[in-house]
């Protein structure tokens, strides 16, 4: 997803396009929600060039011609990245960490900012976004069940198990979810908070 990403922003870098405010449509075939600020207020937010955001308003909207994603346009559109897996149960856990207010609804400026935090933010910021992602119920808290959840789908964006022998699979992915959590739960409490995760991979960081 973010190659797609970073493609999009190579590709915008090398137009030269100008402008202050997102065009119209001439002839809209359906409602269009477009952002509700200005591109000089998302260049402001987000660090993207004027270049780089129209660009990848662009591409948002040949996406989702209505300016917004539901969980299951964004499911659609998530399962073109990974055509031989099953990506829905991913794609869910992923939605729901760009929709951040819970509104069940995806704007451009909501997928820009995600963008930016995952191009331009500190580590700390990436490490953070990515233990929200693993957060399932989004209680601050990382619990086992909710990381093993997370592993089987990322293993499923690539393996579809209804095609492996399912208890091996299943094997593998206790083991590297007791794997990671003893590593993450530094202070062997059986849960794991925001902060012991970035305290570890921090660490991990700068030894590597
Ligand atoms: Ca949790």
């Amino acid at each position: 997803m973010w190659h797609a990403v970073e493609t999009s922003i190579q590709t915008a870098n090398k137009t030269h396009q100008v402008g202050t405010s997102f065009k119209k449509n001439a002839t809209p075939s359906h409602p269009i929600s477009r952002p509700a600020c200005s591109v000089a207020e998302l260049m402001k937010r987000t660090k993207f060039s004027k270049d780089q955001i129209r660009h990848l308003y662009r591409r948002f909207k040949q996406d989702s011609p209505s300016g917004q994603v539901n969980r299951e346009q964004f499911a659609i559109i998530f399962a073109t990245l990974f055509p031989t897996g099953e990506s829905y149960r991913y794609s869910l856990y992923v939605f729901q960490n760009i929709d951040r207010l819970n509104t069940n609804i995806i704007r451009f400026e909501d997928m820009l900012a995600t963008f930016s935090l995952l191009v331009y933010g500190s580590m700390k910021d990436r490490l953070g976004w990515i233990f929200d992602l693993y957060d399932l119920n989004k209680d601050g808290i990382l619990t086992r069940p909710e990381l093993f959840q997370l592993i089987a789908s990322i293993f499923q964006l690539i393996i579809p198990i209804r095609k492996l022998d399912y208890r091996p699979t299943l094997n593998t992915i206790e083991e590297r979810t007791d794997r990671l959590f003893r590593a993450w739960d530094v202070h062997d409490k059986g849960s794991i908070n925001k902060e012991d995760f970035l305290q570890y991979c921090l660490q991990v960081s700068l030894t590597i």
